[in-house]
C-alpha cells in the first residue's frame, strides 16, 4: 500500500461512521478500487441517501410521451439520432429488397426503381425523426421546471427587447395575416401566423435551447394559461367578462375533421376558434395591435396551428396564393414552405 492510500485509510477509519459513508459514496471523482469494494460490502443494507431523493426532472413514472417531450425541451441526446435511425431502417429495407427478390416480387431490373424510392423516403424521414424531438406539448403537461424556462426564455427575449420587436410585426396590418384584411388575408392566415410562431419558437430557443411552445387546447381546457409570464403593461382581464367564447370540442371536432375544403376550415378556424378566443381572454391580447405583446398569444397560436396541422393530416386543399400573396412578409418563406410542419423541422405531441 502506497504511503498516500495508507493515509487516507487511517483518515477514513478515524471518522465518524456516516461521514465515512458519505465518503465511499460520493460520485464526484472516479473511486479506487478500494472504495467501490467497501461501498459494495454495504450497498445492500445502506443505500446513499441521493438514490432515494427526487429525480431532477420527474416526480412520478414519465409517460413515454413526457419523456420524449423533456429530452426536447432540454435538447438532450437520450433520443434516437436521426441520421443513425435512418441507417437502421435502410438496413431493414434491404432486407426486405432481398426478401422481394427471394420471392419473385420485383425482378432485378425493378431493383432500380426500389432503390429510387428509398432515396425519396431517405431526407423526409430524417427530417420526421428530427421534427419529432422538436415536439410541442400541451401547456397542462409541463412540468413547474419546464413553465420556469419557458419564462425565463421570454424574460431574456424582453430584456434584450427581441421579444418586444418581433411582437411589433403583428401590429403592422401591412402583412395582411388576417380575414379583416380581405380574401387574401383569410387565405394567410393559417400560414402566416405559422411562420410568426416558429420565428418566436426560433427566438425563445436562442435564449433556453430546447424549449418548444406549448399549445393550450382551449376546447378542452378552459383556463386561461395565466402562469405564463406578463409582461408589464400587459393588462389581463376576467376570462369572458368582455364577451368571446371558447370553442366547445364539437366545433373543434368538426372542423378538423369534417371541413373538406381549406377556405371553409381557415375561416371557421379563424372565426370561431380563434378570434373569439382572443376576446375571450380580454386584455391586451384581444387587440389585433398589441396582441402578441402578451405571451399567451403563442400559446393559443401554436393551438391554432395544431388544428391546421391536424387537418392536413385528414385533408388535402392548400391556400390559394401566388406571387406576393404567397410571401410571408416580412420573411421570405412562402406559404408552400409552411405547408408542412414536419419540413419546417417541428411536430405537434
Ligand atoms: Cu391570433
Amino acid at each position: 500500500m502506497s504511503t498516500r492510500r495508507r493515509r487516507l485509510a487511517r483518515t477514513q477509519s478515524g471518522r465518524s461512521r456516516a461521514a465515512q459513508k458519505q465518503d465511499r459514496l460520493t460520485l464526484e471523482r472516479f473511486p479506487t478500487r478500494e472504495e467501490v469494494s467497501l461501498a459494495r460490502a454495504h450497498t445492500a443494507t445502506d443505500r446513499p441517501e441521493r438514490f432515494h431523493g427526487p429525480h431532477p426532472m420527474f416526480d412520478h413514472f414519465p409517460s413515454r410521451e413526457e419523456l420524449r417531450s423533456a429530452e426536447a425541451r432540454l435538447g438532450l441526446v437520450l433520443s434516437p439520432n436521426p441520421e443513425i435511425t435512418w441507417r437502421r431502417f435502410e438496413r431493414q429495407l434491404s432486407v426486405l429488397r432481398f426478401e422481394a427478390i427471394g420471392k419473385g416480387l420485383i425482378s432485378s431490373t425493378e431493383l432500380s426503381r426500389w432503390d429510387l424510392v428509398t432515396e425519396r423516403v431517405r431526407p423526409w424521414f430524417v427530417k420526421l425523426l428530427a421534427a419529432l424531438l422538436r415536439s410541442r406539448v400541451d401547456h397542462r403537461s409541463l412540468s413547474a421546471q419546464a413553465r420556469q424556462q419557458f419564462n425565463d426564455a421570454v424574460q431574456h427575449a424582453h430584456v434584450d427587447g427581441s421579444y418586444q420587436g418581433l411582437a411589433a410585426v403583428h401590429s403592422d396590418m401591412s402583412h395582411r395575416m388576417h380575414s379583416m384584411s380581405g380574401a387574401v388575408g383569410t387565405q394567410r392566415f393559417l400560414p402566416w401566423h405559422r411562420i410568426y410562431t416558429l420565428k418566436m419558437e426560433d427566438l425563445l430557443r436562442s435564449k433556453k435551447p430546447g424549449l418548444t411552445i406549448p399549445y393550450w387546447n382551449y376546447a378542452e381546457d378552459s383556463q386561461r394559461p395565466d402562469w405564463v409570464w406578463k409582461p408589464p403593461q400587459v393588462s389581463r382581464r376576467t376570462p369572458g367578462a368582455a364577451g368571446g367564447s371558447l370553442p366547445s370540442k364539437t366545433t373543434v371536432d368538426n372542423l378538423v375533421y369534417n371541413t373538406s375544403g381549406y377556405t371553409d376550415f381557415t375561416e371557421g378556424v379563424e372565426f370561431d376558434a380563434h378570434n373569439q378566443v382572443h376576446n375571450w381572454c380580454n386584455g391586451t391580447i384581444s387587440t389585433p395591435a398589441t396582441a402578441a405583446k402578451d405571451p399567451i398569444f403563442w400559446l393559443l397560436h401554436s393551438n391554432v396551428d395544431r388544428m391546421w396541422d391536424l387537418w392536413q393530416l385528414n385533408h388535402t386543399g392548400t391556400p390559394t396564393l401566388s406571387g406576393a400573396d404567397a410571401v410571408m412578409d416580412p420573411w421570405t418563406q412562402t406559404a408552400g414552405d409552411a405547408e408542412d410542419v414536419i419540413n419546417l423541422g417541428y411536430s405537434y405531441a
